[in-house]
């Protein structure tokens, strides 16, 4: 196929602003606007909450609160430890206390200025370190390890220990969070949601309507954006509509502003870390200890599942003899945090990228060097058990030393370097390794559905949900290979919970793989009965090789005159099933959470990034100048697609460590809750050359046609440019006293290159 015919088909309904979201579903006769009245202190205990006068606004329907819920007042979904609405206490700024219902938009936005609250002030704590003080967990912490670091640090030759810190991050989806929702007959509702988890929001609002889950229907027809924020962040939206469409029989609608958005949802975890890293003289890694204190926020969401995967993750690409990584989920009175792109990977990543390069400081040797002599490779035994195949970590190494040897790119900076005396380079290497699958075993399953209409045309459904990601054009091109027709044939139907149940969210970079299989499994038994029709058609015996391409029915590798129109209609006739329903569940992955051991992860993903940045050491601005990656696509079903993704993940990774600055005040009060006062990358922010080189591979078996996994892996690319603008930093001022503490702002490299050391 041509590169051509592999577009996304959904880019130029983009572009040109044809693609509807949730706010642009036609409004139906008497919906109401729902606007939700949230909390101004980050800690407190409700001693009035007075609703009369905005009841009597004009427009209002009617104001909820916690009383108004017919079921359980209950969202979380990993520990059932947050309420829909708050009912005696608040735990975050942006907490929904109350909704107003009203006719109009504006007349809802009225309502809310007149509800009076008063608040018994409790203390507010933001730090995950004091929550962890005062014994403010979210979930049980978590170790995983292997070996016996205790003694192996007795015996290293070198033992390095320091801090690390890493900051939140606001998804900024285009598309902010809101839902729609229409009471249906029997008791039921039907939701559109701007959601990655259509089950997540079926489930949530059926648990707070107190109705069964066959009577929600949720329905998704693309996103403008999750990474994550709309993971399970989406079923509060949707419970607010389904509760106001349920209880006044009237269709209802939220959609929160920006602003709004960015006040009351979580974001990426911050986490702070402390490191232990221990190498032999030869400069191999021969322990490592960390301990993360996540900041949770005040509900658990999925900050539990999130831990999990800092500590998978923790050793990053390396392969080492003994480790133990611990972490704490830490409950702050922050929104509550959730998943984003990388899950907890990036931030147990960028810690063991800090231990190594403290390393490399005090020994005076590039950090490159301990990393690439410390790559893991096949049969290497993860600390969680797991046996390494298919690793790539050092060929991804080495092609990028191919193209730029590691030796003249240090030496083409030194001399720059020495060159100017107001600017300096920084270079760093980036390697990664992110294992496939949820985390959590049982989450690694889809289904399909599958019509193939008596013209020939084919709908297809699955639990996956389009974000921007292009997982339609993959599922599309799954179908179009089985069935050798053209993608003209094919459409995507909405996620829908009552086509296609029981879903897990589109997250875990695996969508395209579970929901591929699972659809794969659907065109092949509609083409194995197809096949029968094609032999009897063609006179052929039982054992003949039938074979569909371009169209055409073939028969021993040869093309017939027997068409693919003309053999559904042939099938149609004979009265064969033309309807599939396909099941996958990844085999062979386990997981022993009370040990910590098993092969938790179908495969992994790999790579290598260079990342070369300039800092102007009058201003402490700098500019990221190159990021070449060789990444291990595996066998790409959509090169263009994996690319886009690749180069998207790489501006959103650089983004979290060099810009984004998630703020709030002691008080617990967003400081950053604008595009104003919060910075992400623009055009001027990508890195000036940006190159991505796929490794040469077969790909993985379990991914969908070999074709592996690109959501989430490429951000961790990112975690270089902290690297590379921290060198710069210290090629002007060596002895600054500038810490591995992210993102590495204009401001913190200023201060970098100026303290006193
Ligand atoms: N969500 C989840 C995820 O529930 N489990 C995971 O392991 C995961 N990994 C990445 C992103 N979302
Ligand atoms: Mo995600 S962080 O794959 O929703």
């Amino acid at each position: 196929m041509t590169t051509h015919s592999l577009a996304n088909i959904e880019a130029a309904a983009h572009v040109s602003g044809k693609s509807t979201y949730v706010d642009d579903l036609p409004v139906m006769e008497g919906t109401l606007w729902v606007k939700v009245f949230d909390a101004r202190v980050a800690h407190g205990h409700i001693r009035r909450l007075d609703i009369t006068a905005a009841a009597q606004m004009d427009g209002v329907v009617k104001i909820f609160t916690h009383h108004d819920i017919p079921g359980e007042n209950q969202i979380g979904g990993i520990i059932p430890d947050e309420p829909l609405l708050a009912a005696e206490e608040v735990h975050f700024q942006g907490q929904p206390i109350a909704l107003v219902a009203a006719e109009t938009e504006e007349q809802a936005a009225a309502a809310l200025e007149k509800i009076v609250v008063e608040m018994d002030p409790l203390p507010v704590i933001t730090d995950p370190r004091e929550a962890f003080r005062n014994g403010q967990l979210l979930s049980a912490s978590r170790t995983f390890s292997k070996g016996d670091t205790a003694t192996a640090f007795a015996s290293c030759a070198h033992v390095f220990e320091g801090q690390a810190e890493s900051g939140g991050q606001e998804h900024l989806y285009l598309e902010t969070q809101g839902a729609y929702a229409v009471p249906t007959e029997h008791d039921s509702v039907r939701i559109f949601s701007s959601t990655q988890g259509p089950t997540a929001v079926q489930r949530t609002v059926a648990r707070v309507l107190g109705v069964s889950m066959n009577r929600v229907e949720v329905d998704v027809a693309r996103l403008g954006g999750g990474f994550g924020g709309k993971e399970d962040q989406a079923s509060s939206w949707g419970a607010f509509v389904a509760l106001v469409a349920y209880v006044l029989k009237r269709p209802a609608k939220c959609i929160p502003h920006r602003m709004e958005d960015m006040r009351m949802t979580g974001k990426r975890n911050p986490y702070s870390s402390d490191f232990r890293i221990g190498l032999d003289a030869d400069f191999r890694i021969v322990a490592y200890e960390a301990t993360f204190y996540q900041n949770g926020g005040a509900a658990a969401d999925l900050s539990p599942a999130i831990l999990e995967r800092t500590l998978f993750h923790a050793a990053n690409s390396y392969a080492i003899p003994h480790v133990q990584v611990t972490a704490h989920s830490c409950k702050t009175n922050l929104p509550p945090n959730t998943a984003f792109r990388g899950f907890g990977g990036p931030q147990g990543k960028f810690v063991m990228e800090a231990a190594i390069d403290c390393a490399a400081r005090q020994l005076g040797v590039p950090a490159a060097l301990i990393q690439e002599k410390n790559l893991l490779s096949d049969g290497y035994e993860f600390h969680y058990g797991q046996i390494a195949a298919g690793a790539e970590a050092r060929n991804c190494w080495q092609a990028l030393e191919k193209k730029h040897p590691c030796k003249s790119v240090l030496s083409e900076i030194e001399t720059f370097n020495t060159a100017h005396r107001w600017k300096k380079k920084g270079a760093a290497w980036m390697p990664i390794c992110f294992g496939i699958s949820f985390t959590n075993t049982m989450m690694n399953h889809a289904r399909a559905l599958v019509h193939v209409y008596s013209d020939g045309s084919v709908g297809v459904s699955t639990g996956a949900v389009e974000m921007g990601q292009g997982v339609n054009m993959k599922m599309m091109q799954v179908a179009a290979r089985i069935f050798g027709i053209s993608l003209q044939r094919i459409k995507l139907e909405t996620t829908n919970t009552t086509r296609v149940a029981n879903t897990s969210p589109s997250a875990a970079s695996a969508t395209a793989d579970l929901n591929g299989k699972a659809l794969s499994d659907a065109c092949f038994q509609i083409r194995s009965r197809l096949e029968t029709i094609a032999r009897s058609a063609l006179n052929a015996s039982e054992n003949a090789a039938i074979s569909l391409q371009d169209e055409q029915v073939w028969l021993e590798g040869k093309a017939t005159d027997l068409s693919w129109t003309a053999l559904i209609q042939q099938a149609f006739v004979q009265r064969v099933n033309l309807s599939a329903k396909g099941h996958y569940a990844t085999p062979q992955i386990h997981f022993d959470k009370t040990t910590g051991k098993g092969h938790p992860f179908a495969y992994h993903v790999y790579g290598t990034a260079l990342t070369v940045c300039t800092v102007d050491c009058l201003r402490g601005t700098y500019s990221i100048d190159l990021v070449e990656v060789v990444h291990d696509y595996g066998n790409s079903i959509n090169p263009g697609i994996d690319q886009g993704q690749c180069e998207g993940g790489i501006v959103q990774g650089i983004g979290w460590m060099t810009m984004e600055e998630v703020a709030y005040n002691a008080d617990g009060r967003l400081l950053s809750n604008a595009l104003s006062t919060y910075k992400i990358p623009d055009v001027y922010a990508v890195p000036q050359t940006l190159l991505i080189h796929a490794l040469e591979t077969e790909g993985a078996e379990l991914a969908i046609f070999k074709s592996k996994a690109v959501g989430e892996p490429p951000l961790m690319y990112g975690i270089g440019a902290f690297f590379a603008l921290r060198n710069a930093v210290l090629a002007f001022h060596p002895q600054s006293s500038i810490t591995y503490s992210a993102p590495m702002t204009p401001e913190k490299v200023l201060t970098g290159l100026y303290n006193k050391g």
